[in-house]
């Protein structure tokens, strides 16, 4: 019995410490329609680790690219993909569509 509670105790503690870790990241929408960033800007806090969510709404696969960010995804068409950027220094963090970079372009403002 005095067992299993400590079991309970830790299941708890562990599932409080995941909820802690997810709970505290601001999530933050990009869209991608007709090889463009939607929004081209996008305002996030300084000194925080941020989920990007992005949304490619064009039936073919992109890149989200950013040296400045150090990130790297390709996003099918039609689907979704999690990127986390950041804690970032505030600052401008330029990123682009890197199989469509004439127009797929975006910056990253943290602020
Ligand atoms: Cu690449």
């Amino acid at each position: 019995m005095r067992i299993l509670m400590r079991a309970a105790l830790i299941v708890l503690l562990w599932l409080a410490g995941i909820r802690g870790v997810l709970a505290d990241k601001p999530v933050f929408k990009l869209e991608i329609r007709n090889h463009l960033f939607f929004p081209e800007v996008l305002v996030v806090p300084a000194n925080t680790r941020i989920k990007l969510l992005v949304r490619n709404h064009d039936p073919s696969p992109e890149e989200f690219e950013s040296y400045e960010l150090n990130r790297e995804k390709v996003i099918m068409g039609k689907r979704n993909a999690v990127i986390f950027i950041g804690p970032l220094l505030p600052g401008e963090y330029p990123f682009f569509g890197e199989f469509h970079p004439e127009t797929a372009l975006g910056t990253v403002i943290a602020e």
